[in-house]
């Protein structure tokens, strides 16, 4: 990026807003920390409804962004997907019509958006990577929140193919970590257990894992996840995806998870499965190895000094966090 770059943070008061607003103002190096000729300016639904095109076209207006780092969607864990498919689908449909076109109208020089790795075809080989984004259907449960995310990808070759827009979009696999979402029921799996956790040691209550605990999951940490997509921003010139995730040795369970968080609060009480509850997919293992080959030497946080990291903030924040 040469002269001055106006990067504009969709989502920035979100889990992974947060994340990048924080590597931004506190990474000094050259490779995931502000530059002199970028100014960083991160929205939430206070600067406007995203939904609606008047507002999203009175915000590129105002700013006038070089680049869009496309956040902003309606979010949450497995059972929220579940009871509420409809809204994931046109929320977030809305959004991201509403972005890219006016990306396109203010001739925004590159656009990273947001999919996932729970978007990925149900019935598949593993390891899945990039390429299989649209090979079959996905998962029953989160089928509003997945198709919404694929037409982000179809969007992004449509915009380049008619108009040479240079839009592309990253896979993250489920990401944790400070100014998470810690709604009991609609949040995801590694805040639900960390406030349910803390909830059992203050109230002497029974601790409940959702589900049998043997889903598999790969897990980023939100500050590891925000230095990539600067990175992704930066240096990278694909519109293909690029799946942004631990590699698949990293993979842990559902038991593991909440073994590890039992440890970050040292809970000393004992914590139950209720099988009555859903599991969702059984697992979504994404290969790595296209990341890996761009950014050889990208160092993730191991898993236990994460969690240690988000509980610490977590207890910290308790009064004034998302639950
Ligand atoms: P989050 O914590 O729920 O934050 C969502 C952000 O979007 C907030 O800043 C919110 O603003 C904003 N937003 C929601 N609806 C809006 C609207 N109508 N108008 C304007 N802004 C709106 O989500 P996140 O976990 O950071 O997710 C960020 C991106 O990563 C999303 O695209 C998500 O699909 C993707 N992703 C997340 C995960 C995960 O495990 N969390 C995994 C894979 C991919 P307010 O704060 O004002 O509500
Ligand atoms: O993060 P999560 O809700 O979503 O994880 P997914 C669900 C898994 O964790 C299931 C178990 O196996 C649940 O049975 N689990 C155990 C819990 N206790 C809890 C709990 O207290 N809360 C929650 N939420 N789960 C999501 C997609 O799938 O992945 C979203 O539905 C999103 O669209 C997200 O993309 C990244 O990992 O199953």
């Amino acid at each position: 990026m040469a002269s001055e770059s106006v990067i504009l943070v969709t989502g920035g008061s979100g889990l992974v807003g947060e994340a990048v607003k924080w590597v931004i103002e506190n990474e000094t190096g050259e490779r995931f920390g502000k530059r002199e000729n970028e100014k960083w300016i991160f929205l939430s639904s206070k600067d406007g409804d995203l939904r609606k095109e008047a507002d999203v076209k009175a915000i590129f207006e105002k700013y006038k962004p070089t680049h869009v780092v496309h956040l902003a969607a309606m979010v949450g864990g497995l059972f929220k997907n579940m009871k509420y498919k409809l809204d994931f689908l046109r929320e977030n449909m809305m959004m991201n019509e509403n972005i890219l076109w006016q990306s396109k109208e203010f001739n925004v020089k590159k656009v990273v958006s947001c999919l996932s790795t729970c978007i990925f075809p149900d019935k598949t080989t593993y390891p899945i990577d990039e390429t299989m984004v649209h090979d079959g259907p996905p998962h029953d449960s989160n089928f509003g929140y997945a198709y919404g995310k694929r037409m982000i990808d179809v969007y992004n070759h449509a915009y380049n193919e008619q108009f040479g827009c240079h839009f592309t979009s990253v896979i993250p696999t489920n990401v944790f970590g400070p100014h998470d979402n810690y709604e009991l029921e609609g949040s995801h799996v590694l805040p639900g257990l960390t406030h349910k956790c803390y909830l059992a040691k203050k109230n002497n209550t029974p601790f409940v894992v959702w589900g049998s605990g043997k889903p598999l999951r790969q897990f980023i940490y939100s500050r590891d996840l925000a230095k990539l997509f600067i990175w992704t921003l930066r240096e990278y010139e694909e519109i293909d995806p690029i799946i942004l995730s631990v590699g698949e040795e990293d993979e842990v369970s559902i038991k593991d998870v909440a073994d590890g968080i039992v440890k970050a609060m040292d809970f000393q009480g004992e914590y139950a499965f209720d099988s009555t509850k859903a599991d969702g997919q059984y697992k979504k293992t994404a290969n790595n190895a296209k990341l890996m080959k761009y950014i050889p030497d990208f160092e993730f946080t191991p898993f236990d000094v994460a969690i240690k990291e988000s509980v610490e903030w977590f207890e910290q924040n308790y009064d004034t966090l998302r639950k």
